[in-house]
């Protein structure tokens, strides 16, 4: 008897632990995995009311299960008691969720989305979709039936702002795909997409008084090499490799997004980063020199790409660009960039220094926050807030301005000491412009940001007012990214990693479920034909030197359960080479070996790619400090 009590209990576990590992991303503050179902079947019925946001909602919902399980439901107005989905929103319903939360019950007779607001049923709706098994989803071709588990479900975010940014200056991006990044942000439940508007290698949005910004600023010469290794534009060179949005076709965005509940923050990056103004409107340099819009060459410190800080006609310029911004976006915060501005032109320019000895400034970094203060009063007579990157510090802060800090978290938390608001967006933690893998296996870009550091990422650091962090921002830079497939390949699944850490509870982060529950994300995005990268999979060369300056090297993964194998002789290793293991510590490297390969293996199939590195290339990684 007791032994039969015994098995029972055990199948309870384990049918509970089954529905327990489910692929909700971000995981829920608070899931309790029940037994039995709720079926979909064709006679499921969306329960909606004449509310309108509520009816949009539904039909949202209906989309999603078209495209997920191939038809969709009936709706209906009245109450029915079994089979349906219901979506209920009131105001009142719950303050300790917020506007963004969400409860989420399903039992055998019905599906309940309930929230205070139609941005938390929204989110609902995105966890609800996870919940589709998903080894039905991909072969709904032979199904009808689709099995919910039961499951009541209490969800908020843990930051307000979770961001992402598209650089589509330094490659241009269409509105389809843009569309296509927010459709995929949304299921990953981010709230804002930062549009990198214009940088020195493109202007990218129609200013209708300033026309020689889309007409000249938006174009530049062809180029496919290594960006910064690129020739410069030659003399009568045709500059046809570009192009801009019109104020039409960003109105269309933001109505898109908005019904994504996503915002839309501009940014206009000034005063460096400015090349393709400076191309259009050559008064708005220093020098005033004829500049072209850069395709990707060295020029910082040789073309002036910043604006003259000390001029007049600069305000009256950036006055004309910030309104028909401010008017066309309903966001409350403008980014003005700020970063990296190259001052050795303000240096030399007597319109600079007059201004700087007139306005007692003592150096040119003062002269640059006495730009940005008046940068910020035109943005306040539009209603509008100025973000800026933590440069925006140097010299003195804008009274009201909010940090982005990004060279590392320093910036925030001196703004957040000030009592300025902050979003992070660490190098460290959050750009998905550099490499996710082994260099030898991956596009070329600059430094490393594997998906377990993501994962690892706090937007609050400790002793700071954790109510000043907004929250914070992964940053995909794309002076490597010439496609729209690179992008995704950069976004996901890193972004899986930012998205968690800015949603979840601190205290629900977990790497290895966090690891489950991506592996089966990527399956849907590869159904949704969302190119993403799997270098996770990926073997971690260690190099090192001994005493005697000779190499050594030691091996990792990124994710457990991974086997490596590896070879010296000009070979590829499979499950039959050299097997590492991590006890193993530092391996013997042959005498006169040239070349190392390195591969993982999962349960007796190769998984990760194939990392073939020269030696020589590893001894140079070696930090020699
Ligand atoms: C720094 S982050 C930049 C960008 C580059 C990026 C590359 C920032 C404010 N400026 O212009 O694209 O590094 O990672």
């Amino acid at each position: 008897m007791k032994r039969l009590q015994f098995i029972i209990v055990c199948l309870l576990i384990i049918s509970i632990n089954s529905y327990a590992q489910h692929r909700i991303l971000p995981e829920p503050v608070s899931a309790n995995w029940g037994s039995g179902s709720f079926f979909i079947n064709k006679q499921t019925t969306i329960v909606t009311t004449n509310n309108e946001e509520q009816k949009n909602l539904s039909a949202l919902l209906n989309s999603y299960l078209q495209q997920a399980i191939g038809y969709p439901l009936p709706q209906a107005n009245s109450r029915l008691a079994k089979n349906i989905i219901e979506l209920q929103m009131d105001k009142q319903y719950d303050t300790t969720i917020g506007d963004e939360g969400y409860r989420l019950t399903v039992s055998p007779q019905k599906i309940l989305i309930k929230a205070n607001k139609a941005s938390g049923l929204f989110y609902g709706i995105q966890t609800f979709v996870q919940l589709l098994p998903i080894e039905d989803l991909l072969s709904i071709k032979n199904k009808s039936t689709f099995k919910i588990p039961v499951v009541s479900i209490t969800d908020y975010p843990r930051f307000a702002w979770r961001g992402l940014m598209l650089d589509v200056s330094r490659h241009f991006f269409t509105i389809q795909e843009i569309k296509k990044m927010i459709d995929e942000m949304v299921h990953y439940k981010f709230n804002l997409l930062h549009l990198h508007l214009t940088d020195d290698q493109g202007w990218r949005i129609e200013i209708k008084s300033l026309p020689e910004l889309t007409k000249k600023g938006a174009w530049r010469v062809p180029r496919t090499g290594l960006w910064w290794d690129r020739q410069p534009p030659q003399p009568s060179e045709a500059a046809t490799d570009g192009g801009f949005y019109t104020q039409e076709e960003i109105k269309e965005l933001i109505k898109y997004a908005a019904e994504k509940k996503v915002q839309i923050m501009p940014e206009i990056d000034i005063p460096g980063h400015s090349l393709a103004a400076i191309a259009s409107y050559p008064y708005l340099s220093c020098t005033k020199l004829n500049y072209q819009v850069n395709p990707g060459s060295k020029f910082y410190g040789v073309d002036d790409d910043a604006l003259c800080a000390g001029n007049d006609s600069t305000y009256v310029f950036l006055e004309k660009v910030l309104s028909e911004i401010a008017a066309l976006f309903p966001f409350q915060y403008i980014h003005i960039g700020g970063d990296e501005c190259f001052k050795g032109f303000w240096k030399t320019c007597a319109v600079c220094q007059h201004c700087m000895k007139e306005n007692n400034l003592k150096n040119e970094n003062e002269l640059q926050s006495f730009f940005i203060k008046r940068v910020e009063k035109i943005l306040q007579s539009k209603g509008k807030k100025l973000m800026g990157w933590d440069e925006i510090l140097e010299g003195g802060f804008a009274p009201e301005a909010t940090v982005m800090s990004w060279r590392g978290m320093q910036g925030g938390i001196e703004a957040a000491e000030q009592k300025h608001h902050v979003v992070m967006s660490p190098t460290d933690y959050c750009y998905l412009d550099l490499y996710q893998g082994d260099p030898a296996a991956e596009p070329p870009t600059y430094s490393m940001l594997r998906l377990r550091d993501v994962y690892h990422f706090d937007p609050v650091p400790t002793a700071v007012d954790a109510n000043l962090i907004l929250g914070g921002q992964g940053n995909l830079w794309t002076e490597s990214v010439p496609t729209f497939r690179h992008a995704e390949y950069m976004l996901w699944p890193r972004a899986f990693a930012l998205a968690e850490v800015l949603w979840t509870a601190k205290e629900k982060l977990n790497l290895n479920d966090f690891i489950k529950r991506t592996e089966e994300n990527l399956k849907i995005l590869d159904r949704a034909n969302v190119n993403h990268a799997r270098s996770f999979y990926d073997a971690i060369i260690i190099p090192t030197k001994d005493a005697k300056g000779s190499l050594q090297l030691e091996f990792d993964t990124e994710i457990d359960g991974l086997e490596i194998y590896y070879s010296f002789d000009n070979t590829f290793p499979d499950q039959f080479s050299s097997h590492y293991n991590k006890a193993d510590g530092k391996i013997n490297i042959p005498k006169d070996a040239e070349t190392l390969r390195v591969i993982t293996f999962r349960q007796g199939k190769p998984i990760g790619k194939m990392i073939t590195v020269p030696l020589a290339d590893l001894e140079k990684r070696v930090k020699t400090d």
